[in-house]
């Protein structure tokens, strides 16, 4: 229990290994008492949330790329940030899709359960509903490696006590919405000495939201157990804490957030097409390739990504990749000609061009051209 400007409040802890074990009516009540948590304190806790080889196989994974990076990018001393998860650690999907946090995400950003927050479309404001939801996606993934010495006045966080939604352009303060959700992973034990993250409950209820009485408070630090996963709005206060032991603190930021905003991680650049082919669709439309909202999003033609970058042989390049028949009384030429020897010629130009491509080397010339290829040969020959 802490007191501080915003009333009493405690970091709530709730064991989501044991609400499965006992059955859906403990997994709806775990559900419910996670929103209420967080909307009361700001933050909540979830323990057992994988299992410990799901964490160490994650770190392994990884680890090439922390090594691999220097420490204090971004002016933050003593600490790695290595992201792209999704595309580099397959066993980051059991983390960035837990069932238990999506249904949160869902709660707080499509369906805007908080207190205060209402989803606001075409004049109508309520909490959502099927069908008056807001989309929302994934918004950053990032290990967040803190070494020792991390924090202290020779090795500075830069980030000290901060909101994440103080990243926007736009300031929401009055808009009465929850934009963000945030989680840390423990990929590694969170102790006090290795720079558990600190937290400022009940500071997502300041007036205005984006306010600094919060940065004055008392804070705690949110010590847990690798597997746990602390969760909080983006508008909680809250920080990287100091290592003043001598391993790392090894975490995992995946932050979620409303779909017609900018993703913080670019998801489609860390997770390009090529990549993003080979995922299950939950996780391609969690990630960001469709269209969250009317036209937001498309490709080309006016394609979902669905339609087009994900689909094997599109190219952004060869005119017709759309596979969409054309008309010959209102189109214009077809990409794949009606009459066998434009056909043929055509074939055997793109057929000659990529012999020379492989001849010099240049695999992306080749695979660009093997592709168009493939696409005249389905194309209709009109
Ligand atoms: O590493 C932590 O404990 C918190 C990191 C953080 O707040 C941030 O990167 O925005």
């Amino acid at each position: 229990m802490v007191t501080n400007a915003f009333g009493t409040h405690e970091l709530q802890r709730f064991d989501y290994a044991q609400a499965v074990a006992a059955g859906q009516t403990a997994v709806d009540r775990f559900d419910q008492d996670l929103v209420d948590a967080i909307d009361r304190h700001g933050f909540v806790l979830i323990e057992n949330a994988v299992r410990l080889e799901d964490c160490d196989r994650l770190v392994a994974e990884m680890r090439p790329y922390i090594d691999a990076t220097p420490h204090g990018l971004h002016g933050l001393g003593g600490t790695r940030r290595v992201g792209a998860l999704v595309a580099r650690s397959p066993a980051s999907h059991k983390m960035i899709a837990h069932p238990a946090i999506l249904r949160l995400a869902n709660s707080i950003l499509g369906e805007q359960r908080l207190s205060g927050d209402a989803v606001r479309i075409n004049g109508k404001a309520g909490k959502g509903e099927k069908g008056f939801r807001y989309p929302w996606q994934l918004h950053l993934t990032q290990i967040i490696d803190v070494g020792p010495g991390a924090g202290t006045e020779a090795m500075p966080h830069h980030l000290k006590l901060h909101r994440a939604n103080g990243m926007w352009v736009h300031d929401f303060q009055e808009v009465g919405i929850d934009p963000q959700v945030e989680v840390m992973w423990a990929l590694s034990d969170f102790t006090t000495e290795n720079g558990a993250t600190h937290v400022v409950l009940g500071s997502h209820r300041e007036e205005p939201r984006g306010g600094t009485l919060s940065h004055r408070q008392p804070t705690i630090q949110a010590t847990m157990a690798q597997g746990s996963a602390l969760v909080w709005t983006g508008w909680s206060v809250h920080g990287a804490g100091v290592n003043t032991a001598a391993e790392r603190r090894i975490g995992m930021n995946i932050n979620y957030a409303l779909a017609f905003l900018a993703q913080e991680e670019n998801q489609l650049l860390a997770c390009p097409p090529h990549l993003a082919r080979k995922l299950p669709e939950s996780l391609q439309r969690l990630i960001g390739y469709r269209q969250p909202a009317g036209a937001l999003n498309y490709v080309a033609e006016c394609q979902a990504p669905a339609d087009s970058v994900l689909k094997e042989d599109f190219d952004v390049l060869v005119p017709g990749a759309h596979g969409h028949a054309m008309d010959p009384e209102v189109d214009g030429p077809a990409f794949a000609p009606a009459d066998d020897t434009n056909y043929g010629r055509k074939l055997e130009e793109l057929e000659t061009r990529k012999t020379e491509a492989v001849a010099a080397d240049d695999l992306e010339l080749a695979l660009h051209l093997k592709r168009a290829i493939s696409v005249l040969k389905r194309s209709p020959r009109i």
